[in-house]
């Protein structure tokens, strides 16, 4: 059995701005668009949990938080200063994991596995991991863990906040199946509404739904559904594996769902580091986009070229290529990356590269 861990970082932007302004300790405190007074327009990106005693949550409208708490300490989203406290606590995670993967920015899963033979002692190293955080950034998090990432990230959802919970297997049914499907790790916003209008509202109910009517529905995605709704997830923790590649990352004045300016974000970024590997002398085989959505998950998607190239164009080709596959029309970006790995230089690899 693996053992998984999922570590998210408590009320992550707005403790981030308590640990600078420790004054603001104690009142309600909301990060996001400027509430102009009632009239801004935007989202509250998050809040600490005396914000929340009022009702604020991340993605409501500013407006409306400013009508719950007027006198709340309001502050804009400072991105370059929550990314350095969240390289800092990633390395840090990194240092405790067997496998890792960042999921977000505040984010992670860890497999354990080879560092702890059981739930108990996995309880301990978790206690470990939070004490090391706290020492190292000052802040707070939580930390699920359970036998795959699904129920590591449900069960850290349920350990919040400042909280360590186990789920075990023999408690995965009567955990998972009073929750709505939207609660299913994985199962985003539309597919749970698809699932509702099927007629499954909670998980319990979903674990009745038949395999061939999911598959039927979802395509491929539906056997996923069919094993979640069990608290089945196989996948591994996989590494993000950015070292040895060359990239870019811009994010958008404003989120964006224009697939144009998405597109020559992406030629500006494939023109800087045509620039790098030529000088570098490199030649590259995968090309890899990375999103960041409004939410601040993120996922990268890669493709794999037949040959090691050095061409812009097939860079850039690819890489639309992957956004057309990844992003629906009306999706909101708020960050884009360009990376190209598997690099090798003209003339060490140029043999290898003709055997392949
Ligand atoms: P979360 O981990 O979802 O939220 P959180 O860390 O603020 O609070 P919690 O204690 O419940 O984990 O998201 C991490 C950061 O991502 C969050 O601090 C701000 C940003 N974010 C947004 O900007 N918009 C959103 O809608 C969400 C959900 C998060
Ligand atoms: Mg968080």
């Amino acid at each position: 059995m693996r053992i998984i861990m999922l570590v998210d970082m408590d009320y992550f932007f707005a403790a981030c701005e308590e640990l600078r302004k420790p004054e603001i300790k104690g009142k309600p405190v909301i990060v996001g668009a400027d509430p102009k007074g009632g009239n801004g327009r935007g989202v509250v990106s998050t809040c600490n949990y005396v914000a929340r005693r009022y009702g604020i949550r991340s993605g409501m409208p500013i407006s409306m938080a400013y009508r719950l708490k007027k006198d709340a300490v309001f502050l804009p989203v400072d991105d370059k200063y929550y990314e350095k406290i969240s390289n800092e606590i990633m390395r840090i995670l990194r240092g405790f994991a067997g496998r890792f993967e960042q999921v977000s920015i505040d984010e992670a899963f860890m497999d354990v596995s080879e560092k702890v033979d059981n739930f108990d002692k996995a309880v301990d190293y978790a206690r470990e991991v939070k004490e090391a955080i706290m020492k190292g950034t000052g802040l707070k998090c939580s930390i699920g863990i359970s036998e795959n990432k699904l129920l590591a990230k449900m069960a850290c959802e349920a350990a919040k906040p400042d909280g360590i919970k186990v789920l075990k297997r023999e408690d995965v049914q009567k955990f998972i199946e009073p929750m709505p499907v939207d609660r299913l790790y994985g199962v985003g916003k539309k597919t749970a509404q698809k699932l509702k209008e099927m007629g499954y509202e909670t998980v319990g109910e979903l674990s009745k739904a038949g395999l061939m009517e999911l598959v039927s529905k979802f395509g491929v995605y539906g056997k996923e559904i069919y094993d979640y709704a069990r608290g089945i997830d196989e996948s591994e923790v996989v590494e993000n594996n950015e070292i040895k590649s060359i990239g870019r990352e811009r994010t958008f004045d404003a989120d964006t769902d224009n697939i144009e300016e998405m597109k020559s974000m992406l030629e500006t970024m494939a023109n800087e580091i045509k620039e790098e590997i030529d000088t570098k002398g490199l030649q590259f085989k995968t090309v890899t986009i990375k999103i960041r959505k409004p939410d601040f998950t993120e996922f990268m998607k890669s493709r794999s070229l037949s040959h090691y190239s050095n061409s812009d164009k097939e860079m850039l080709d690819e890489a639309f290529k992957l956004l057309a596959d990844n992003i629906g029309t009306k999706e909101k970006v708020r960050k884009i990356g360009l990376r190209v790995s598997g690099l090798a230089s003209y003339r060490g690899q140029r043999k290898l590269a003709e055997y392949m």
